[in-house]
């Protein structure tokens, strides 16, 4: 074995530590590193059959929600194209992305890192500093051909920060043309952002196309009205449309006869844009589809249900190129799972929010952190005296409550707030929340009741905490120490 395949290994095992405590880590570390001198010593590793370097093919949606996806079970919403991947591929239950909103997510899946620890790229409509490196840099440094089309990291400066241009690559009007740029002897790195399923929806679309509300299972964090319902299914018109696109562009790698050379990921970049999913830490905001499809390396019909973060691509990518990843990369690279090799199963996975909108007074940012276990998922709001989703002052109802994308489902929540049967979800989606937030997912899986305060499970709350706490530390949280008010006065670039 290689010494730079050893010292990956170790670079490795640093960090697999961001995900467990220290007694799970001390337990799992003697095995961890028991097989790892057994194939370093022994000589015993398989050879790397991909040492000739995939090509990387990325595909991302905007605000796309696990589980809206046929292969996930839905089977209301028609995705053949990311079905098919998940079939000859691997598909993951417990994907999360490490921010629910746009820039933030984007910024962590091209950087490798948690947002915080990517200063303005933290919040929405802001910019990445050239300081901290991307994974289409790094490979385009190595020899790859570079290119992007769509939606790329954004919104936000792309050329600010020090750069050049958009930190997903230069753009290109389509994969197509992008591939007739590529000599056949050079690996390539696409991302292909799609614009669906983002609002604004022309109302109806889906209704009228074909979907029919009856078939619509409106999850239990929204009212079953039938203004939702048909809401519902205009997003999963849209969530076909990228899917559409996802087919295409699979039929043009095919047509380029290079699919068998091709590491392909397709996932999300947050939620769906409802109330309490997108811009919020519950899992209808932050639980991603992703599948991932590497002939001849990955076995077809994988299910994983491993907690994984979306910070993880960029360093699986790397590794999956024969790069080691920058050090201050805080993902961790799932070619162990992709290769089905023995590994230490990661018992959390962590998320967060800056600023999403400037829809609060001052710009002010309303951080959040969490920590999301098989069982449990605790939040912090770090700043409970502020309304989590945006100010309600003010008479425009697109501006009300802003980290709300505008909406029939908003407008119906809001108009319907002093219904009883509506009032409880007002409360949920759009009003103040403690400090702190557990939720037992035993019992609980869509987070509607917070047991933070019930003295049965302080143990918990107490180890979730220290957990959440130290991971802020040991990756340099501003917030680790204490209030901070630099993502307020972060602008907001909106170009
Ligand atoms: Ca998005």
């Amino acid at each position: 074995m290689k010494r730079s395949d050893g010292n990956r290994r170790k670079y490795a095992v640093c960090d697999l530590f961001s995900g467990f405590t220290r007694r799970e880590f001390l337990a799992c570390a003697g095995v961890w590193l028991a097989t790892w001198r057994n194939t370093e010593l022994m000589g015993k590793s398989k050879p790397n059959r991909h040492a000739s370097r995939p090509n990387i093919l990325f595909v991302i949606a905007d605000d796309w929600s696990w589980p809206h996806a046929g292969a996930y079970g839905d089977t209301t919403v028609k995705t053949p194209a990311f079905d098919s991947i998940a079939r000859e591929g691997i598909l993951f239950t417990h994907a999360f992305t490490a921010a629910p909103t746009c820039t933030a997510s984007r910024s962590a899946i091209l950087t490798g890192q948690a947002p915080h620890r990517l200063e303005e790229g933290a919040n929405l409509w802001s910019v990445l500093p050239a300081k901290f490196p991307v994974y289409p840099e790094v490979l385009e440094q190595a020899g790859y051909a570079v290119g992007k089309t769509g939606k790329g990291w954004g919104p936000g400066d792309e050329k600010g920060g020090g750069r050049t241009r958009n930190p997903a690559g230069p753009a290109y009007p389509s994969f197509s043309e992008f591939l007739k740029t590529v000599p056949d002897n050079k690996p390539f790195c696409f991302w292909f952002g799609s614009r669906h399923p983002h609002r604004a929806y022309k109302q109806g679309i889906g209704v009228n196309s074909g979907l029919r509300i009856e078939d619509v299972k409106v999850p239990p964090f929204l009212p079953d009205a039938p203004e939702v319902r048909s809401d519902i299914c205009d997003y999963y018109w849209h969530v076909q449309q990228f899917d559409a696109e996802l087919e295409t562009l699979i039929e043009t790698l095919e047509k380029s006869g290079r699919q068998n050379d091709t590491l392909v990921i397709v996932t999300s970049d947050n939620g769906m844009p409802f109330p309490y999913a997108k811009c919020n830490l519950y899992d209808a905001g932050t639980r991603m589809p992703l599948a991932i499809r590497w002939p001849g390396v990955v076995q077809p019909g994988v299910r994983c249900d491993e907690l994984v973060s979306l910070t993880d691509i960029a360093p699986t990518i790397l590794e999956a190129a024969g790069i080691r990843p920058p050090a201050q990369m805080t993902g961790v690279s799932l070619m162990d799972i992709l290769t089905g090799a023995p590994r230490i199963e990661r018992s959390a996975v962590f998320t967060e929010r800056e600023r999403h909108t400037i829809g609060r007074t001052g710009m002010r940012s309303y951080p959040m952190r969490a920590i999301r276990t098989r069982d449990f998922l605790y939040i912090r709001n770090l700043r409970p005296n502020l309304w989590p989703m945006g100010d309600p002052h003010t008479t425009v109802l697109d501006r009300i409550f802003a980290d709300i994308d505008a909406s029939p489902t908003k407008t119906y929540i809001f108009r319907n707030r002093r219904d009883p049967l509506v009032a409880p979800f007002f409360e949920r989606c759009f009003l103040k929340r403690p400090e702190e937030e557990l939720y037992d997912l035993r019992k609980d899986p869509w987070q509607l009741e917070n047991v933070a305060a019930q003295p049965n499970y302080s143990a918990v709350k107490k180890e979730l905490r220290n957990r959440l706490d130290d991971w802020m530390r040991r990756t340099g949280d501003p917030r680790a120490n204490g209030e901070t008010d630099f993502w307020d006065k972060c602008p907001y670039v909106t170009g």
